[in-house]
């Protein structure tokens, strides 16, 4: 189309996304300018005006359309004036709906998405053809649109990069669940709900939608349907009633389930290194996903029976000292630990770091019900100790996590051993993952002396 290198694109963001847009946008042979509101430097590569400072509607009047990076708030006063003043405005998922043109997944939700994502990924890389995955998870999705497009896509959106976009299609789509987040970002909860919810907004005949088995999600099903979109449900309950997600069982294990046109499979929750039952529901909607594209059901058993975690999410690291460890950094606030350790029978448990003012003491029943001994690091210990006195469980003031991991692997009982924090990690290190970092090499060297 000729006439497109005419049109003068802003983009707004020179983080990952701006500048995978600006890659983009050169690539098809499009003029841009760069936004950003703090001092950044763009790789040589990327040779288009750069305009630092803070954004104002009347330096954006003169662009044919506007792209703008997740990060930025949707609401910030120079976007709601260019967008009334009618310029097109919206995200890089809209620059990729409108160019790719091949099969795209497309996974959303407020937790587990990175796992489900990064498991379909692995699982359709075993099919010709294979896999490429982006969006939330990292890779920008416009850095997967080269010359040869992929034939299929997985993506991990946000709530941010639904919201600024309406042209998205994706063949096969899941939510996971929506829960209080970004509250900071989001106008209110209904607006973060309708952004999750424009994933399904273009769909229709021959595309696939999963949704909770929640009843308050039966109108958008019923809705669905009436467009001729396959809809399925998943979450706890019974293979005959659901089509995939875990079933109770009588001894309080449970197994994951999924089906194969009406055939139930079935993984017992023994047979899964990850943990916890949200996190096996999602397992479940990734296994659902490559089986309606085609994977084995023995790719699909060998893929979930090996899958021991993301980094620093409740990941398992085997083994070691008699014990198993695992490594949940990322939970850098007492909900996040609070969904772990509800995940375990009885476990030591290793907490404590930067609390950013938040209660600790709403972890005192998980605590109480499945610690039997908590090592308490960082520069903050005072609440977490009178956490454990609360919840009746003994605890330890420990200097460093070379310590606490020591301390953990002497007890006796052969219980598993958990680093979640539910506090931020820059007392004592740059960020949660060189925190993680620090706890597994801390575990290996135990390895070693044993
Ligand atoms: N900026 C401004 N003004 C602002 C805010 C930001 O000028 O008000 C500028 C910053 O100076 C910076 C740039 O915008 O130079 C950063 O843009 P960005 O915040 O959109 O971040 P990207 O580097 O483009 O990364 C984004 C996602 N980040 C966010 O949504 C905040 C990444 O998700 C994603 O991996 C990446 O695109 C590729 O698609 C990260 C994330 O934290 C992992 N996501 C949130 C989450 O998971 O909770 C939603």
């Amino acid at each position: 189309e000729p006439h497109m290198s005419e049109q003068l694109t802003a983009i707004i963001g020179m983080g990952k996304t701006g500048q995978a847009a600006a890659r983009f946008l050169l690539r098809e042979g499009m003029a841009c300018e760069a936004f950003d509101e703090k001092k950044v430097v763009l790789p040589e590569a990327i040779d288009v005006p750069l305009h630092i400072g803070k954004l104002k509607a009347a330096s954006l009047k003169r662009f044919s359309r506007i792209i703008v990076s997740p990060g930025i708030n949707w609401d910030h006063p120079a976007l709601v004036e260019v967008r009334a003043s009618g310029i097109p405005t919206y995200g890089d998922l809209e620059l990729f709906g409108e160019h790719y043109h091949g099969d795209t997944i497309a996974i959303t939700g407020t937790n587990g998405k990175t796992t489900t994502v990064s498991l379909i990924s692995t699982m359709l890389d075993t099919l010709p053809g294979g896999i490429e995955a982006g969006g939330n998870i990292g890779t920008p999705m416009l850095d997967l649109l080269g010359d040869e497009q992929p034939s299929r896509i997985v993506l991990e959106l946000s709530s941010f990069q639904l919201e600024r976009a309406s042209q998205i299609r994706p063949r096969w789509a899941a939510l996971l669940n929506i829960q209080p987040d970004h509250a900071d970002m989001h106008a209110d909860a209904a607006a973060y709900r309708a952004a999750k919810l424009r994933l399904f907004a273009k769909q229709g005949e021959g595309d696939k939608a999963m949704l909770p088995a929640d009843s308050e999600w039966n109108a958008l099903a019923d809705e669905l349907r009436g467009r001729g979109v396959y809809v399925r449900r998943f979450g706890i309950g019974a293979a005959e009633e659901l089509d995939s997600g875990v079933q109770l069982l009588p001894d309080g294990s449970w197994q994951l389930f999924w089906h194969h046109f009406h055939i139930p499979e079935f993984i017992s929750s023994d047979d899964l290194p990850s943990k916890g039952i949200h996190q096996h529901q999602n397992l479940a909607v990734a296994a659902q996903a490559a089986t309606d594209y085609g994977v084995s059901a023995s790719v699909v058993h060998q893929a979930l029976t090996s899958f021991r975690g993301l980094p620093h999410r409740l990941q398992s690291l085997g083994f070691v000292a008699g014990r198993e460890w695992y490594n949940d950094s990322k939970a850098t606030n007492p909900d996040a630990a609070i969904a772990a350790l509800k995940s375990f029978h009885q476990v030591i448990w290793i907490c404590g770091g930067l609390r950013k003012g938040l209660d600790v003491s709403v972890m005192k029943e998980a605590v109480a019900s499945h610690v039997e001994h908590v090592y308490i690091i960082g520069k903050d210990p005072g609440e977490f100790v009178k956490l454990a006195d609360a919840a009746g469980v003994p605890s330890s003031f420990v200097k460093n996590m070379d310590q606490a991991v020591r301390q953990a692997s002497m007890s006796q009982d052969g219980l598993p051993v958990l680093l979640s924090p539910a506090a931020a990690s820059q007392d004592q290190f740059s960020d949660y993952a060189e925190r993680g970092r620090v706890f597994v090499d801390a575990v290996k060297a135990l390895e070693k002396k044993s």
